[in-house]
């Protein structure tokens, strides 16, 4: 089955998966890096997204690597530029950044990568990448040369997510930024969810398993979390008792 059917899938039946970022750029070395992978292995962590909005350095092969080859989570590409393609991951989220006007971001940079990603096996999952203001710049939002949503302009985030969907998106990540100072709100998340069918990503600024459950209620189908676990890797154990939790409360009804 394609991560895209599974997510639909899991959606249907109310499940919600939890993806552990990794940013290349923030491996500081192979024996933190495998803590990580092994630490996701034990809490049944759903899927990894490898990527940055800058990764200046060139182990992204090599992190996808030593994943694959320590465990069978699969590995999901989220890439911040067109020269984040790593045909050994399973697939890419071909990302459109809608809630921007950058049009590099929106079609530019798909146009080049296209061919490249053409050639390999990934699964590519067209989605519309929205990003949400979390009071400070974030490096995505300095990066991409866009303006994120106001976290209190709901109607706005609504807006874009449909048309996200209308243009054909299969999932809608909602992102408040990597080491975002404040998570998305709750509002804001059941703004979009109340709108469209697709699959629901949501991360940025989630440290506590407390902002987890808010975010699942709020209809969040994948939590995504990374900033975090550089610091206090333990914490993806709280998170995944959180997503097990919620799991077992629709097995049990
Ligand atoms: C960032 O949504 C991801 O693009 C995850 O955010 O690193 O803050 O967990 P954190």
């Amino acid at each position: 089955m394609t991560i895209l059917n599974s997510l639909r899938e899991k959606q249907s039946l109310g499940k919600k998966s939890i993806a552990v970022l990794i940013d290349p750029d923030k491996v500081e070395d192979a024996a933190g890096l495998q803590h990580l992978i092994n630490l996701a292995s034990e809490n049944c962590v759903d899927y990894f997204f490898v990527g940055g909005s800058l990764v200046t350095t060139t182990n992204l092969a090599e992190v996808v690597k030593k994943i694959k080859e320590s465990v069978s989570i699969p590995v999901i590409l989220f890439p911040g530029n067109s020269m984040q393609i790593e045909p050994s991951a399973d697939a890419l989220l071909f990302l459109s950044l809608i809630s921007g006007r950058n049009p590099e971001l929106l079609i530019g940079q798909h146009v080049i990568s296209a061919p490249i990603i053409r050639n390999t096996k990934l699964e590519v999952i067209p989605t519309g990448y929205m990003l949400i203001s979390s009071g400070k710049t974030t490096s995505v939002a300095y990066i991409s040369n866009t303006t994120p949503i106001p976290d209190d302009k709901y109607s706005l985030a609504a807006c874009t997510a449909m048309a996200g969907e209308m243009l054909g998106l299969q999932a809608i990540y909602m992102d408040a930024g990597s080491g975002a100072e404040k998570e998305i709100n709750a509002k804001m998340i059941a703004s979009v969810r109340q709108v469209v069918k697709v699959p629901l990503i949501v991360g940025g600024g989630i440290n506590s398993s407390s902002k987890v459950t808010s975010a699942l209620a709020a209809g969040a189908d994948v939590i995504v979390i990374g900033n975090a676990l550089e610091k206090h890797p333990d914490l993806l154990t709280d998170v995944s008792e959180k997503i097990y939790e919620w799991n077992q409360r629709l097995v049990k009804h």
